[in-house]
């Protein structure tokens, strides 16, 4: 990983944070994405390498494309693209379930991973050369109650990353995905819209996977030989079986 150019959405939080900070002692140089430029100039100062910043909403397609845009040449030459950035919003029946949760989540982790990927590739297939990771769930594989918005942004991101491979395996690009089952971070926060109580609840009794557990991962991912594509990745804490099985203590 040493001086390769990885960029991380959704590097302001969470499992993007975590994996930022895992390339980085690897030494890798790295591209940090998200809305929160506060938090991204926080985790710039406690990463020992060189880094830029790019602040945009994943949903808005000009700014995605406008900012890849306007790295200095050097960056843009992309070695690994981590499409981490997306949310839960809501965890509801179908008919009871706010419409604008649909529009972000929809457009958040399924649209918006498409243009930041589409923003990324061209540079990768002139090079014949790269790496492609995102982040789909075990919400992905499985549908659980209440949650088919999510679960259908996820399920089209697992769809979106198999069509990526085919359509790049001419050009020897990696594309994987991984599946994290629960993760402690501030998703479920975000998904019950500050309701911190609530967002507790998830993961009282289950261990969940920490965002540095994930990190290892999907540096793991990255760093096997460049023959080898770690193609689909799914990740549990031990106490969840699948998407809606959890074994809680207390
Ligand atoms: P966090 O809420 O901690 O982090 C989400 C990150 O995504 C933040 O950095 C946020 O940055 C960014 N983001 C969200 N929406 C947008 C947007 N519209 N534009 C730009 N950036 C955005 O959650 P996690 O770290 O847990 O989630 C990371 C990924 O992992 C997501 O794709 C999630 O679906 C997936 N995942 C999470 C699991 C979990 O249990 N936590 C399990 C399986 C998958 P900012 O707000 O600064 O824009
Ligand atoms: C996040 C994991 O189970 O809350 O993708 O959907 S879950």
């Amino acid at each position: 990983m040493k001086d390769k150019i990885v960029c991380i959405t959704g590097a302001s939080s969470g499992i993007g944070w975590a994996t930022a900070k895992a390339f980085a002692n690897q030494g890798a140089r790295l591209i940090l994405c998200g809305r929160r430029q506060e938090k991204l100039t926080e985790l710039e100062k406690q990463l020992p390498v060189e880094t830029q910043q790019l602040v945009f909403d994943v949903r808005d397609r000009e700014a995605v494309f406008e900012a890849f845009d306007r790295l200095a040449k050097p960056w843009k030459k992309i070695d690994v693209l981590i499409n981490n950035a997306g949310n839960a919003h809501g965890l509801d029946p179908v008919h009871t379930a706010n419409i604008d949760d649909w529009d972000a989540m929809i457009d958040g982790n399924v649209k918006g991973l498409m243009y930041v990927t589409k923003a990324v590739l061209p540079r990768m297939v002139a090079a014949k050369k790269g790496h492609i990771i995102n982040l789909g769930s075990i919400a992905g594989k499985e549908v659980y109650p209440n949650g088919s918005a999510y679960c259908s942004s996820k399920f089209a991101v697992d769809a979106f990353t198999s069509g990526l491979r085919i359509d790049l395996n001419p050009f020897g690009i990696r594309v994987g995905a991984i599946h994290p089952g629960l993760v402690e971070t501030e998703f479920s926060e975000v998904r019950f819209k500050g309701d911190s109580e609530r967002a507790a609840k998830v993961y009282q009794g289950v261990e969940a996977l920490t965002a540095e557990e994930v990190a290892d991962a999907i540096l793991y991912m990255a760093t096997v030989p460049e023959k080898v594509t770690i193609a689909d990745l799914v990740i549990l804490p031990t106490r969840q079986a699948n998407a809606y099985v959890q074994h809680r203590e207390g």
